[in-house]
């Protein structure tokens, strides 16, 4: 699907906010791209889907992870991080996507992984710190990303932990891998020099 078709067709599935908010995505995850040395116009394309189906009813999310062999753990968590896993089955069924890069950081963009690629953890960031986002701390978040990729996504993780805990929520395991993988990162990091 060229660009202009695939926004359309993205676009109309989901309220005008959600758009609002995926534009904001795509602006901030090629900046970051750039910035981090990753491919721009896959950092786009993920953009693009990353919340594809974050509008469908949470039961048709929940079918596609049923019933295409999708991690099922899945299912005892949160409904908020399904779409992501779901999305990029989604993005590679419906919308012909077969780059698995690109896939990858659909997939990953909410709960992460132990060892992100940059392209994961550029989409990841852009989606707390696009100009929409509005939570207590993006500011802090915005003005570490300036520096470190690993220690702002870092940031944010410890603040999604943080409200997870709060509410008395289960968090999912690839989200504490995730963050325990960038505190190993900023560790080698700061040993080499850096
Ligand atoms: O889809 P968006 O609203 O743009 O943002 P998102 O995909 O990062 O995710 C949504 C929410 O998922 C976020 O508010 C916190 C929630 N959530 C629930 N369980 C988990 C989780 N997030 C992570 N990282 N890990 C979890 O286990
Ligand atoms: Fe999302
Ligand atoms: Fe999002």
């Amino acid at each position: 699907m060229d660009p202009k078709h695939l926004i359309e067709a993205v676009q109309s599935q989901m309220p005008a906010k959600r758009w609002e908010h995926t534009l904001g995505v795509m602006e901030t995850s090629v900046r970051l791209a750039k910035a981090y040395g990753c491919d721009p116009d896959k950092a786009y394309v993920a953009a693009i889907l990353h919340d594809v189906v974050k509008y469908w009813p949470v039961q048709a999310q929940g079918d596609v992870i049923r019933k295409n062999g999708l991690q099922p753990d899945l299912l005892d968590y949160d409904k908020e991080i399904w779409h992501a896993h779901a999305g990029a089955f989604v993005a590679r069924r419906d919308y012909g996507i077969d780059d698995e890069e690109v896939l990858d950081a659909i997939r990953y963009h909410t709960t992460g992984r132990e060892k992100m690629t940059m392209l994961e953890k550029v989409v990841c960031l852009a989606d707390y710190i696009e100009p929409g986002r509005d939570f207590p701390g993006v500011h802090n978040i915005r003005e570490i990303a300036e520096h470190s990729v690993e220690k702002a996504l870092l940031a944010a993780f410890d603040g999604t932990v943080l409200f997870l805990v709060e509410k008395g929520k289960k968090v999912y395991p690839l989200t504490i891998l995730a963050r325990n993988g960038l505190i190993e990162e900023i560790k080698q990091q700061s040993q080499g020099g850096n």
